[in-house]
């Protein structure tokens, strides 16, 4: 890292209207959020993980450092605006549990949310000791992506997560994804100094968490890490996902550049080599259509609001010109 006599490197914990909430090595409390230039660009725009250089003699904002990696998302209700969740992460835990949750599609998700961030994913999933056959979900979770690191544990014992101490270390930043109810307070506890984090009962009847936690929060790990949990990192869309989703799906994605049909959609073409693929069971159809709901997605989120528009128009003149033709009239 940059080092300065004058300057002083902060974290940004939180971020709040005018104010940041920042740590650093004998700092610790709010600074004023800089009055950013109209024309600064809305990811230059401090988040929580960011690291800071403030004036030493001051306590003022200095710059923002290069980050190593960034999650973001589109801002709700907007078509092009975006919302900074967590910077400079190294490592997410991909958090699911061995029961109803279990769930490939979403944890493909996360793992194209955590590839397109450029940080490094462990599925963690919790309450193995609650099921007869975690190995079974370990399997599921490895098929998804070659290589791909898979821990099973009890969060609420200590010596189980154990397993996790590689990431938690000095200078290493984690972050937690995953559904209401699948552990990740519990893992916060588990994993902190102190116990601070709200964990909450589970619905005896579905499965389903209840929501606990709801604030933005950082915690330091006993291993001397970071950890940051918050509700933000759930509610990412898949926008502007295309690489991740290439990765996480890179096997699909390879057999379709080798189809006959630049446009093939992998249905009923002569010569798609992702159906032969499938036929020789290869691939299962499931992943197929996995892969496909997600492009769908991605690409639905990633239009802008004028393209938006242009489709909805496409689609109102298609609908009139059908009409024309059908009754010889105009719709009303
Ligand atoms: N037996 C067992 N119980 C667990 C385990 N992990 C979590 N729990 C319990 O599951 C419930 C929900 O856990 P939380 O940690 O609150 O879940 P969460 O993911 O933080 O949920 P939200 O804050 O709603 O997103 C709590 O009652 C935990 O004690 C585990 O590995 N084993
Ligand atoms: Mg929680
Ligand atoms: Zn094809």
């Amino acid at each position: 890292m940059e080092r300065d006599a004058d300057r002083v490197p902060v974290r940004v914990l939180e971020v709040h209207r005018d104010k940041l909430r920042v740590a650093g090595e004998d700092t610790d409390g709010l600074i004023a959020l800089p009055v950013l230039a109209e024309s600064t660009n809305e990811v230059d725009v401090p988040t929580v993980g960011d690291w800071l250089l403030l004036d030493r003699e001051s306590l003022h904002f200095g710059r923002l450092l290069d980050r190593q990696s960034l999650f973001k998302r589109r801002a709700a209700g907007s078509s092009s605006k975006t919302q900074l969740i967590a910077a400079n992460v190294d490592t997410v835990f991909i958090v699911s549990s061995c029961n109803l949750d279990f769930n490939e599609a979403r944890l493909e998700r996360y793992l194209v949310l955590a590839r397109e961030a450029e940080v490094f994913p462990v599925v963690v999933l919790t309450k193995a000791d609650l099921c007869d056959d975690p190995e079974m979900y370990t399997k599921r979770a490895s098929c998804l992506l070659p290589s791909l690191l898979v821990e099973t544990v009890n969060a609420l014992d200590l010596e189980s997560v154990e397993k996790l101490a590689p990431f938690c270390g000095t200078g290493q930043t984690v972050a937690l994804l995953g559904s209401s109810g699948v552990g990740k307070s519990t893992l916060v506890n588990s994993l902190t100094l102190s116990y601070s984090a709200a964990t909450g009962p589970i619905r005896e009847d579905d499965d389903k968490g209840r929501h606990t936690t709801t604030g933005r929060a950082f915690f330091r790990l006993k291993d001397g890490g970071w950890l940051i949990d918050t509700p933000g990192m759930r509610e990412i869309q898949l926008t502007e996902a295309a690489t991740g989703i290439r990765e996480v799906f890179e096997e699909i994605e390879a057999l379709a550049a080798r189809c006959r049909y630049a446009d093939c959609t992998h249905v009923s073409e002569p010569g798609c080599a992702v159906r032969s693929a499938i036929e020789r069971c290869e691939i299962e159809e499931s992943r197929l259509s996995r892969w496909r709901k997600l492009l769908a997605e991605e690409r639905r989120n990633s239009e802008t609001l004028a393209e938006r528009r242009a489709r909805d128009k496409d689609f109102g003149k298609l609908v009139r010109n059908v009409m024309r033709e059908k009754t010889g009239r105009r719709p009303r």
